[in-house]
């Protein structure tokens, strides 16, 4: 191969063309099973499930693809002959970051395990030009800086021209009688856009099923090229910039044009390539929802909704009624946030003007929905459950009413749901909720991240459990087999020296392996409370200072976490963050008691070197706030004991490992709702009562923290005097008790192994191979192998 490709051999080559020779050979691989399990799908036609996310965010592929493809170690083993380390030309490959958070990577781990249990499902999305930023410390300051993830090529994707459709913007529309009758749209002064999907093998683990994920990218119409130059180049750009950028904003959502043009942009491509491969087939349109579901991952797709109408309604002449039924059998949804920020919605005049059509259909939907349901429901329940309400279109309502199945990622996220969010539509639509809890796939944050927890536990139980996950209960066995703990113990000291080299190498900040490793990785945001860790770290050190001979264990507190560039109190968070560990990681007198390190650009690259160096997983999350939490999960697997607030999936894991193993702090749900309705917290009380806290909270405005005065007062502000949105300093006792208790148990070694081995037992109902049997079952009404998993 890198003879065929580069002219040269391998004495000669370097680790990008070993990168890519491998790819290439790989890629061809499993050529032969991704064209026979599409035939196989048309062949018998299967029915299909095709889950739309505006994010997918895979991390590096060639380890996961040759571990699937069960050629990891023989590759190992014959590069090591060429005198070739595997570990250092995987490396090589940029690690595309299409995705900002948690429901990226869940879209990732999804795929990979539809692939394994044998689903027809496959991905769509866009393909972005430039992933997530990268993200730098300047000052302590977070910078964005481009991620070129293509510059090198991507020898994982295919372009399919022969497959490109075309999505039109803008223009006028007006609706005209056919002789046959129909109302049929005729438009003018529409903008062309050529959509080039780009479609990259989805292998599955230890089988031949190689599914798609299929991404789109913007392009100029070729009838354009022949308009004069500077109109062709502006045009172009504006064009190509749909599939430019992904939005780095998961939270403070700002209505942007640009968004909504990428949102419709890979909705009407996906939907237009699904319907044009189902009519290959030679079926009637009318059975179309026996053949396809469509998964809208949030609502960032629901346009799928309005689109799938204007396809059946426009183009296959089928009238309302029945187009609806089908949409709405074709459909389903997933939430992710209870946050009123992140529920988007888009003006009026916005979604007109750019998707004229469209936005005819959405309002015929709201119309229809107010009609029928004005016999049934009360006009307040209507009017704050409609689709257009206030100038705005309602997105997560247009997914709803259009959609059969709703569901949450948690069991708690999904009571809130029904119970408090979506309360109206719950009542509505009782049969529509339903809940399925998120997962990860074992293989990559297990099988690849961890090597010698993997052999470890095939030493003891055998391998069933990589096909199966919950076979790690039996794991249970060895609770007391001091022998198992010390092995497990050794493994998890290793890998801390390793990430310890890592960290020293690039941050060049010494670690003890020998430290508790406390681990905060995610997105930052006020609700996820990074700054309760960090109000903890300030307090250790006072007590420090105070009395050096103050007894803890040393611990390395981690961060990992990027803001979005708007959200301007998450930069200042990091920014306190940042001073702080300038103060303490050189302060001589904490004997390195105390380290913090918060890593630059956490992605899932950095998170599978963290992950299995972690002895504590901070999920530290206000009560009813964080939706699931999927790094939970892949820490738990990991041997990490859990700092939880009941929060998410938090519950889910308390109920596995029993309240013993996991460390419970903190409001609950129940308690916040209770706090809102009585409206009777106020933090300053807190501050004024508690001499410790006050403490804390002053070195956030007296000089202690060196070089963050501005950032140190806003947030001494917003906790103090501004109402403390989050309740950080209502849970500031308890959360330090819990520390205290995580100390406590860390000194005694084998408590701590125990707690660790009973996590990882209990992590097997976790796995994405089984919430992902359950959107197959549930929601998609789609056949899979029979054996894939069991609970
Ligand atoms: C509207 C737009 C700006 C937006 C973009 C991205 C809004 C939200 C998001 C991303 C949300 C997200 O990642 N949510 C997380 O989803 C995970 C998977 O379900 C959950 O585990 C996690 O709790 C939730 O915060």
């Amino acid at each position: 191969m890198l003879t065929e490709l580069y002219s040269m051999d391998v004495a000669q080559s370097e680790d990008t063309e070993q990168y890519f020779a491998l790819g290439n050979l790989v890629r061809s691989y499993c050529a032969k099973n991704w064209s026979s399990t599409n035939r196989l799908y048309m062949k018998k036609e299967k029915k299909q499930a095709y889950y739309f996310s505006m994010e997918f965010l895979l991390g590096r592929m060639l380890k996961s693809n040759l571990l699937n493809l069960g050629i990891l170690e023989t590759v190992r083993g014959g590069l090591k002959e060429l005198g070739i380390d595997l570990e250092k030309i995987v490396q090589i490959e940029a690690d595309p970051g299409l995705g900002n958070g948690g429901l990226g990577r869940l879209a990732a781990c999804f795929i990979d395990s539809m692939a394994t249990c044998e689903i027809p499902g496959h991905g769509n999305g866009i393909r972005f030009k430039y992933g997530l930023f990268k993200q730098k410390f300047v000052n302590g300051y977070q910078v964005e800086l481009p991620e070129n993830w293509l510059q090198n090529g991507n020898v994982w994707e295919t372009r399919r021209m022969n497959m490109a459709v075309t999505v039109s913007f803008y223009g006028k529309v007006w609706l005209e009688e056919t002789v046959n009758g129909y109302m049929l749209p005729h438009y003018e002064n529409t903008e062309r856009v050529l959509a080039v999907p780009y479609d990259t093998p989805i292998i599955g683990y230890g089988n031949n099923t190689v599914n798609t994920l299929r991404l789109w990218s913007a392009e100029l119409p070729a009838q354009d090229e022949a308009m004069d130059y500077w109109s062709y180049i502006q045009r172009r750009n504006r064009i190509e910039s749909i599939s430019e950028v992904l939005y780095p904003d998961d939270s403070n959502y700002e209505g942007r044009l640009l968004r909504l043009k990428q949102e419709y942009f890979f909705v009407s491509a996906g939907i237009q390539s699904i319907i044009r491969h189902y009519k290959k087939m030679g079926l009637s349109i009318n059975h179309l929802a026996e053949k396809v579901a469509i998964h809208i991952n949030d609502t960032h797709p629901a346009l799928c909704i309005p689109e799938l109408m204007r396809l059946l309604l426009d183009e296959e002449h089928l009238d309302w009624e029945h187009a609806w039924n089908i949409t709405i059998n074709v459909m389903s949804y997933t939430n992710h946030t209870i946050m009123s920020e992140a529920l988007e919605k888009w003006p009026i005049d916005m979604i007109s003007s750019l998707l004229p059509r469209v936005y005819q259909i959405i309002s015929e939907i709201d119309r229809r929905y107010v009609e029928k349901m004005a016999a049934l429901h009360s006009t307040g329940k209507i009017e704050r459950t409609r689709i257009i309400e206030g100038g705005h279109v309602k997105m997560a309502h247009l997914a709803i009413i259009g959609s059969h199945s709703i569901n949450g990622v948690a069991k708690l996220h999904t009571a809130i749901l029904k119970e408090k969010v979506l309360h109206d539509f719950f009542l509505i639509y009782p049969s529509r909720f339903n809940n399925k809890t998120n997962g990860i796939t074992q293989r990559r944050w297990l099988m690849l991240a961890n090597e010698p927890l993997r052999e470890l536990i095939n030493e003891k139980i055998g391998n069933d459990w990589e096909k199966t996950l919950t076979e790690l209960k039996m794991l249970k066995a060895f609770r007391n087999d001091e022998e198992t703990l010390k092995e497990l113990a050794e493994i998890k000291r290793i890998n801390k020296a390793h990430f310890a080299e890592y960290v020293l190498d690039a941050l060049k900040i010494e670690v003890d392996p020998d430290a508790i490793f406390d681990v905060q990785i995610k997105r930052l945001h006020a609700y996820k409370r990074q700054l309760l860790n960090l109000l903890h770290i300030l307090k250790l050190y006072l007590d420090l200072k105070e009395d050096p001979k103050t007894d803890i264990h040393p611990r390395v507190f981690i961060f990992g976490a990027k803001a979005a560039p708007s959200y301007t109190y998450a930069k200042e968070i990091i920014k306190l963050i940042n001073s702080v560990a300038e103060l303490i990681n050189h302060d001589a007198s904490i004997n390195n008691k105390l380290k913090i390190v918060f890593i630059e650009n956490y992605g899932v690259s950095l998170a599978e070197k963290i992950i299995p160096a972690a002895d504590v997983s901070e999920q530290i999350s206000l009560a009813s706030k964080e939706a699931s939490g999927t790094s939970n999960m892949k820490l738990m697997l990991n041997g990490a004991v859990t700092l939880a607030t009941l929060d998410g999936a938090n519950v889910e894991i308390r109920d596995r490992v029993g309240s013993e193993n996991i460390i419970i702090f903190g409001l609950t749900d129940k308690e916040v709702y209770q706090y809102y309705q009585d409206g009777s917290y106020h933090s300053h009380d807190y501050y004024e009562n508690n001499p410790v806290l006050q403490r804390v909270l002053n070195t956030l405005i007296d000089g202690t923290i060196p070089d963050a005065e501005t950032e140190g007062r806003d947030i001494f502000n917003s906790l103090v005097n501004y109402g403390d949105e989050y309740f950080v300093l209502r849970d500031f006792d308890e959360y330090v008790a819990a520390q205290k208790k995580i100390d406590k148990l860390y000194r005694d070694p084998l408590t701590w192994q125990r707690m660790a081995l009973i996590n990882i037992a209990g992590a097997g109902v976790f796995s994405s191979d089984y919430t992902v049997l359950q959107y197959a079952n549930d929601i998609w009404d789609v056949a899979y192998r029979p054996d894939a998993g069991e609970l």
